[in-house]
C-alpha cells in the first residue's frame, strides 16, 4: 500500500521514518573510504581513534558536509522546526562477524538535556541489514515518554552504560530498519530501539546524527560542543564549533577532547564507573 502520510505525520504516529534517500551509494562509499583511511592513519593512537569515531563531523570535512546535507536538514526541520544544532554525529561501528549489540533503550536517558526536542538521523555508510545488525524500532513506543533503564555495562553492548529498558520489549513488535549505504532512518529520542550482532563479512557503519532544537540546553549548564546547521541561535546555550580546520587537525582534536571530558561527566553521572565499551 503506498504511504500517504507525510514525514511529520509518520514520525508523530510511529516515532520513526525510513528509508530516507540522502546520498547515492558511491558518495557513501567515498565518505566510508575517507573514514577508513583516517582510522588507518590513527591505528596506533587509540585516544585519537576514539575521538574520531565520536566526533567524525568535527575531524573530517566529509562528515561536516554530511550533517549539513539539505535532505537531512529538511527531515529534521519537519519534526523540530528551523533552528537546529547537531549535538553528536558519533559512529556506531560493528566490525565483520562481531558480537556487538545495542540493547533496547531510549536515547535521551543519560544525555542531560532539558527537553525531548531531539531526533536522530542514522546514516548508513555500509549495508544495514537484519544480518549485519540493523536497528529495530517499536512503532509508537516514543509515546510512553521516558521509561526506567538499568545499567548492565555488558562488554558486548555499544551503549555507554550498557543501559537497557527495565520492562520487557516484545521482539515481535519490532520493525527492522534495513538501509542501503547513503540512506537514513530518523527516530525520536524516546523511541524503543535496539540492534543485534553483525553476522556478515563486512563492517556495519552508521553515523547517528543527533539534531536538537537550538533552544535546548544541558541541565547542568555545560555548554556542549555542537555544530549550528540551520536557522538561528538566539539562546547561546551551546559552544558552537567552527567548521573543521582541516582533516584530522590538531586544534580540532583539542576541542573534541575537552568536550569528551564534559560529556563523559554527564553520561556517567551517578553510574559509579566509566567503562563504556564502544571503542
Ligand atoms: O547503531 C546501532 O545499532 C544503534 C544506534 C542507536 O542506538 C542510535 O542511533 O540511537
Amino acid at each position: 500500500m503506498p504511504e500517504d502520510r507525510n514525514i511529520a505525520q509518520r514520525y508523530d504516529e510511529d516515532g520513526f521514518v525510513f528509508p530516507i534517500d540522502v546520498i547515492g551509494e558511491s558518495e557513501a562509499s567515498d565518505i566510508r573510504s575517507d573514514l577508513e583511511a583516517a582510522e588507518n592513519e590513527l591505528r596506533d593512537d587509540p585516544e585519537r581513534l576514539a575521538l574520531l569515531r565520536s566526533y567524525p563531523d568535527r575531524l573530517l570535512p566529509s562528515f561536516d558536509r554530511l550533517i549539513r546535507h539539505p535532505v537531512l536538514i529538511d527531515s529534521a526541520k519537519a519534526v523540530l522546526g528551523p533552528d537546529l544544532m547537531v549535538w553528536s554525529a558519533a559512529l556506531f561501528i560493528k566490525d565483520a562477524n562481531s558480537p556487538k549489540i545495542v540493547s533496547w533503550h531510549q536515547d535521551l536517558t543519560y544525555w542531560g538535556l532539558d527537553d525531548a526536542e531531539e531526533t536522530t538521523c542514522w546514516v548508513a555508510l555500509s549495508p544495514a541489514t537484519a544480518a549485519s545488525g540493523a536497528m529495530k524500532f517499536v512503532a509508537g513506543s516514543h509515546k510512553k515518554r521516558a521509561v526506567e533503564h538499568i545499567d548492565t555495562f555488558d562488554q558486548n553492548n555499544l551503549l555507554s552504560r550498557g543501559q537497557e529498558i527495565a520492562v520487557d520489549v516484545d521482539e515481535n513488535d519490532a520493525v527492522v530498519t534495513e538501509l542501503l549505504p547513503g540512506q537514513a532512518s530518523m527516530h525520536h529520542g524516546h523511541l524503543f530501539h535496539a540492534s543485534g550482532p553483525n553476522t556478515t563479512d563486512d563492517r556495519r557503519i552508521g553515523s547517528a546524527i543527533r539534531y536538537i532544537k537550538a533552544s535546548m540546553k544541558q541541565q547542568d549548564g555545560t555548554k556542549s560542543l555542537v555544530a549550528h546547521v540551520s536557522g538561528e541561535d538566539r539562546w547561546n546555550h551551546f559552544n558552537v564549533a567552527p567548521p573543521p580546520n582541516g582533516r584530522l587537525n590538531e586544534a580540532d582534536f583539542e576541542l573534541c577532547r575537552s568536550d569528551a571530558i564534559a560529556k563523559r561527566n554527564i553520561l556517567y553521572a551517578g553510574a559509579g564507573q566509566e567503562t563504556g565499551t564502544r571503542y
